[in-house]
């Protein structure tokens, strides 16, 4: 079987990590503009790609590669620069973009929060206070209104546990705080934030929504495909001490109106009925096996290639992601990031060699086909990343891209692993 006529293939990206222009028509700082010394090489995300102002050549080159969607963030900094304070000029911005996609015959994808929280928020306590509910909403609505005519993708946060564990515990992204105690504070924070969002949304959405999230999804590869197997990998992905802090206390209360062991004491019965407003996808980002991670299973990464971030390469894990997430909350999937990062560098052919990654794309999109081979709802495949971009705390140096980015020159050329990538899209999937 092929793939699903229509199924969504495409490439994803973020605000922060791509479009620059961070003081530029309106737009207040946001707390990884501000990030300064935990940037590695004292390097920042103030011009990035500069996405902001070629954001016309990035579409041009989407359309040859024959892209059908394109997952992109919104900045909320450009769109309330101060508390309770529109700024229709960001607006403009993500409405142009939207308009370039579509003339393109690109489907945009839309997630509203990639960790760009606004200073002013910072300041206020972030998602530690739980006035965050609100702002948010006001933001939400602000962007629903502007671009819903020509959207219908929507997801309301990325990685919630990346913002909320890795920034307020872990400390290791911004804001980078080690508020241990505020931490349920937070998840019950961004939980109501989702659910409120959801709904609002669906109600005041000019054309009919599909509103999901995307997960950093931590899956276990079973030991062995026995009922025994299966069980043991299900229930460590969403339910032991790992994997309930990395999926389950984020998604069972969304998914299954359910509090996990962790927040039974947090969340009250009216809570968890505002945070299960009904979704549409789960999203998934998969980027390697919970197993090597934790070690708590037979699985031996020895002699598994590893990309330049030493994460192990193993596709099977997005078959396993994908169905344990279905078979846990029977909703639809959507792939909403996946990739790996390489060294990659512009030969003196003027192309870039990236072999590794069109491994890694055979490896992985073979996976995800026996997925749909079997019958699970799959909707689509965002590829991370369109363009080498600014990785967070390690700036530029690991390159995710399918496009790579001259940083000094701003000039893009496009990977051989996106040719072969253009190749499996043009046939369906069925040129692997
Ligand atoms: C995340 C983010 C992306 C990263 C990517 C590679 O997953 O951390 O969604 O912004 O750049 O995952 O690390």
């Amino acid at each position: 079987m092929a793939f699903p006529e229509n199924f969504l293939w495409g490439a994803a990206a973020s605000a922060t990590q791509i479009e620059g222009a961070w003081d530029e028509d309106g737009k207040c700082p946001s707390i990884w503009d501000v990030a300064g010394k935990h940037i590695e090489n004292g390097q920042d995300c103030h011009t990035a790609c500069d996405h902001y102002h070629r954001y016309k050549e990035d579409v041009a080159l989407m359309k040859e590669l024959g892209l059908k969607s394109y997952r992109f963030s919104v900045n909320w900094c450009r769109i309330m620069p101060e508390k309770g304070k529109g700024n229709p000029k960001g607006l403009v911005f993500y409405r142009n973009l939207v308009a370039e996609l579509r003339s393109a015959g690109i489907e945009p994808m839309v997630t509203l929060y990639h960790w760009d929280l606004p200073v002013w928020a910072d300041k206020e306590g972030g998602w530690k206070n739980q006035k965050i509910v609100d702002w948010y909403l006001e933001y939400v609505q602000a962007v629903v209104e502007a671009l819903s005519d020509q959207v219908h993708f929507w997801m309301t946060f990325n990685e919630p546990q990346v913002f909320i564990m890795s920034a307020y515990v872990l400390g290791n992204f911004a804001p980078f705080q080690h508020a241990i105690f505020s931490f349920k504070n937070c998840l019950r924070n961004m939980l109501l934030a989702h659910g409120k969002a959801v709904s609002l949304i669906r109600k005041i959405a000019k054309t009919p929504p599909k509103i999901g999230l995307a997960m950093a999804s931590t899956n276990y590869i079973p030991d062995s495909e026995e009922e025994a197997g299966l069980r043991d990998a299900a229930e460590k992905s969403f339910t032991s001490q790992v994997g309930e802090g990395s999926n389950g206390m984020y998604m069972d209360p969304i998914a299954l109106g359910k509090a996990s062991k962790m927040l039974r004491r947090k969340l009250s019965a009216e809570d968890l009925r505002i945070i299960s407003a009904p979704i549409d996808f789960i999203g998934v980002n998969v980027y390697q096996p919970a197993n090597p991670l934790f070690k708590d299973t037979k699985y031996s990464a020895e002699g598994k290639p590893k990309s330049a971030l030493n994460w192990v390469i193993d596709g099977r894990c997005l078959y396993w992601t994908i169905r344990q997430y279905y078979e846990r909350y029977h909703l639809p999937i959507l792939v909403t990031e996946n990739g790996m990062a390489n060294p990659d560098e512009v030969g003196p052919d003027g192309k870039v060699h990236d072999d590794m990654r069109e491994t890694f794309l055979k490896d992985f999109i073979s996976a995800m086909k026996r997925a749909v081979d079997e019958g699970i709802p799959v909707v689509g495949y965002q590829h991370w990343s369109i363009l080498d971009n600014f990785e967070w705390c390690s700036a530029y140096g690991p390159r995710f891209g399918l496009i790579h980015v001259d940083y000094q020159t701003q000039k893009r050329t496009i990977k051989e692993s996106a040719r072969y990538y253009a190749r499996i899209i043009a046939t369906n999937g069925e040129d692997l």
